[in-house]
Formats: structure tokens, C-alpha cells, sequence
């Protein structure tokens, strides 16, 4: 049997990421709504993101995405944020919003839209290093609507092209993440659609380029757990995007619509050495808080992410070693679905307490008296949205 002393110092090392944006209002194509005290500067964003891990000791990095998070000053910004006790972390880019990048960006068949493609991304490289970031992190909208319209081909040699001229202006402790997503907003087809291209890709490029796991990144039904596995096993699992989906690209909070996926995701990084002193898999959040508060939204995702991960690493090894050995395929299911059916709450609250740290950081924010102080403070300004 495992206990729960044995895994709380690899709980006591979980880090998570939190994207800036998920602190802005967000919503569908059909209305963004409001939230009172919703922040309406990078500053604002970052603080709330502190707060999160002021509560949950959980978020001590926060994610920026260029040019949401466009300031002045990034040194000041990052002098801002570790005043708050977090640091600034992957720095997402944007090729998505620009008229030119209608027909794409690093892949499109126009050189000047690649170059000012291109140009950006090494604009983030100049801002990771006042921000100290380690990870670029990118993601892009690039693909057709109809078979015929651009050849798949070209587009691929040109991503090619493109991503080797940013990765040259790597320096050698920054890395570049690759993410995938196999439709949206191109729905024929996307030239990042899966990890096998994000792999193709980035294995060309070297050992700084590694590939980012949106876990709402694809098709129903797909065995995610096997994709971790498989990136873990060739050394290029850069980074997950945390998130659930109960249909597309939902980006919900994590664990709630499939705790047993997150799970078995978390059963794979644990498996796969995900979890150990210097892994190179970065832990982030990758949601939007469409109708709920934001700051809960965060500590809901965070904990979730927590719990999932003492419950993985509850597993009890020798018995599920012993049971795969003899073939025994009940048994074996039998000590996963132990570990995960454990309700780990009461441990991780006492062990919270410990810490230092609220037993229900959740009671404790709402308790706070903070957000009914921040919709009263954040008046007037434009509350920030996700674009
Ligand atoms: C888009 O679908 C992706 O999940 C990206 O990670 C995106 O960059 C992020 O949501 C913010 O831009
Ligand atoms: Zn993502
Ligand atoms: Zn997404």
C-alpha cells in the first residue's frame, strides 16, 4: 500500500502554470459577459493569478500571451510579479488576430506574412528575456476550409522553414513548445493537427523544441493517456494545457468533465517520469471561465489538478507490477480504479495545514472579503477580455 507520506514531497514540488487570460472575460461567439472586478491591466491579471497561489501553493508562475499582455516595461512587470511571489512564465504568441494572417501565418505561402510571422515570435524571444521566461509557446490557427485551396505540402515545408529560423534565435535555456489542435478555426485541416506533426516538427528542429499537450486538442474518443505515454517515452513532452471538453475545444476546467482522464493522464506522467526532479514537462492551464468567477475557477482547476495527482501517485506499484506479471487483468484494473476512487481531501487538507496553507482554500478565498473588495475597487477602465 502506498500512503500519503510517501507523496506528498512530489506533491510538495507540483507547479502549475496559470494562463493570464483566463482572468479576463471570455465567452463564445454569441456574448462575452462580464464579471464585477474582472482586471483591466496585466498587472491587474498577474495579482489575481498571485492570489491563487496565495490560497493553494500551488500557481507560482503565471503565463503571458503577446500582445494581450502587451506592457511598456516587462522587467517591471516581472519585477511586479515576484513582488507578489510569482513568476512570470511561458510566453504565448499570437499569430491569430492580424488581418494578414488570414490565410495563415508561419505557414503561409506569402514570404511577408511569414516573415512578419516569423518577426514576432522573435520579438517574444526579446521579451522572455526581460520577463526571464523559459518557454515560447506556440500555438497557431494556420490550416484551410476546402480541400484544393492551398497545398498541404508547400504549408508543411514552410512551417518547416519557419520554425527553424525562430528556434536559431533560441537562447540556450529558452525552449520552444509546439502545440497541436486538430481543427479550429481551420476545419479542414490545421498544420499542426496532431502530436505526430508537432513531433515531426520539432525533432527536426533539436533538443530545445519540444511539444505542448492541449489535453482539448482532440478528436472524442482518443486515448490521450497513450499520446502522454509516447511523448514521454521520446523525451519531447514539453508541456500540457490542462483543460476539459465535453465536446471541441471547450477549454473548462480541468478534471470536471472527466476526472478518470485526468487521472489516467496523471497515471502516464507519473509512469513516465513526468513528475521527477528536473522534468521537462511544464504544467499549465489552458481554460476560460465563461460563466463562473475567475479567481474560484483557478483554485477549482488547480485543486482538481491535485487531487488527481495524489490519487496517481497512490497507485500501489508492487501490487500492480505483480498483477501485470501473472496476467492478471482484473487485478491489475482492480488496483488502478483502488487509487482512483480513494477520496484524498481530508489528507491533502490536513497536509495543507501544515503547510501553512487554508485546509479549503476555496471557503478561505470566498471567506477573503476579496472579491466583493475587487468588483468595488475595479471601476471604470475596460475590463480585459480573452481577444
Ligand atoms: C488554442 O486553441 C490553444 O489552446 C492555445 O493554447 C491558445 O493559444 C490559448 O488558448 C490562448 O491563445
Ligand atoms: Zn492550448
Ligand atoms: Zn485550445
Amino acid at each position: 500500500m502506498t500512503t500519503f507520506e510517501s507523496i506528498a514531497p512530489t506533491l510538495e514540488r507540483q507547479a502549475i502554470e496559470l494562463p493570464s487570460w483566463a482572468f479576463g472575460n471570455s465567452g463564445t461567439r454569441f456574448k462575452v459577459f462580464g464579471t464585477p472586478g474582472t482586471p483591466r491591466t496585466a498587472e491587474e491579471k498577474i495579482a489575481d493569478a498571485a492570489r491563487v497561489h496565495e490560497y493553494t501553493g500551488l500557481a507560482p508562475s503565471v503565463a503571458l500571451h503577446i500582445p494581450w499582455d502587451e506592457v511598456d516595461d516587462f522587467g517591471a512587470l516581472r519585477s511586479y510579479a515576484e513582488g507578489l511571489g510569482v513568476a512570470l512564465g511561458t510566453v504565448n504568441s499570437n499569430t491569430f488576430q492580424d488581418d494578414a494572417y488570414k490565410f495563415g501565418s508561419l505557414a503561409h505561402s506569402d514570404a511577408a506574412v511569414r516573415r512578419k510571422a516569423i518577426d514576432h515570435h522573435l520579438r517574444c524571444l526579446d521579451i522572455m528575456r526581460e520577463t526571464g521566461s523559459r518557454d515560447l509557446k506556440i500555438w497557431l490557427a494556420d490550416g484551410t476550409n476546402y480541400p484544393g485551396q492551398d497545398s498541404l505540402r508547400q504549408r508543411q515545408d514552410h512551417l518547416a522553414e519557419s520554425l527553424a529560423e525562430i528556434y536559431a534565435g533560441l537562447d540556450p535555456e529558452q525552449r520552444l513548445v509546439l502545440e497541436y489542435k486538430f481543427f479550429e478555426p481551420a476545419f479542414y485541416h490545421t498544420d499542426v493537427p496532431d502530436w505526430g506533426t508537432s513531433y515531426a516538427q520539432v525533432s527536426a528542429l533539436g533538443d530545445q523544441a519540444l511539444t505542448c499537450l492541449d489535453t482539448g486538442h482532440h478528436a472524442p474518443g482518443t486515448n490521450i493517456e497513450f499520446i502522454v505515454m509516447q511523448l514521454l517515452r521520446l523525451g519531447k513532452l514539453g508541456s500540457f494545457d490542462f483543460n476539459s471538453r465535453f465536446y471541441a475545444d471547450d477549454d473548462l476546467i480541468v478534471g470536471a468533465a472527466d476526472p478518470f482522464q485526468l487521472f489516467r493522464i496523471l497515471f502516464e506522467v507519473v509512469d513516465g517520469g513526468g513528475l521527477d526532479v528536473g522534468s521537462p514537462v511544464q504544467f499549465m492551464l489552458d481554460q476560460c471561465h465563461n460563466v463562473e468567477d475567475k479567481i474560484p475557477g483557478q483554485i477549482r482547476s488547480v485543486l482538481n489538478v491535485q487531487e488527481m495527482t495524489a490519487r496517481a501517485l497512490l497507485v500501489d506499484r508492487p501490487a500492480l507490477d505483480a498483477a501485470r506479471a501473472s496476467h492478471d487483468v482484473l487485478g491489475a484494473n482492480a488496483v488502478l480504479m483502488d487509487a482512483f476512487y480513494t477520496d484524498v481531501r481530508p489528507a491533502l487538507a490536513d497536509w495543507r495545514e501544515s503547510r501553512g496553507l487554508p485546509r479549503d482554500p476555496m471557503a478561505a478565498y470566498l471567506a477573503s472579503g476579496t472579491p466583493e473588495r475587487l468588483a468595488a475597487e475595479r471601476v471604470g477602465g475596460k475590463q480585459l477580455s480573452w481577444t
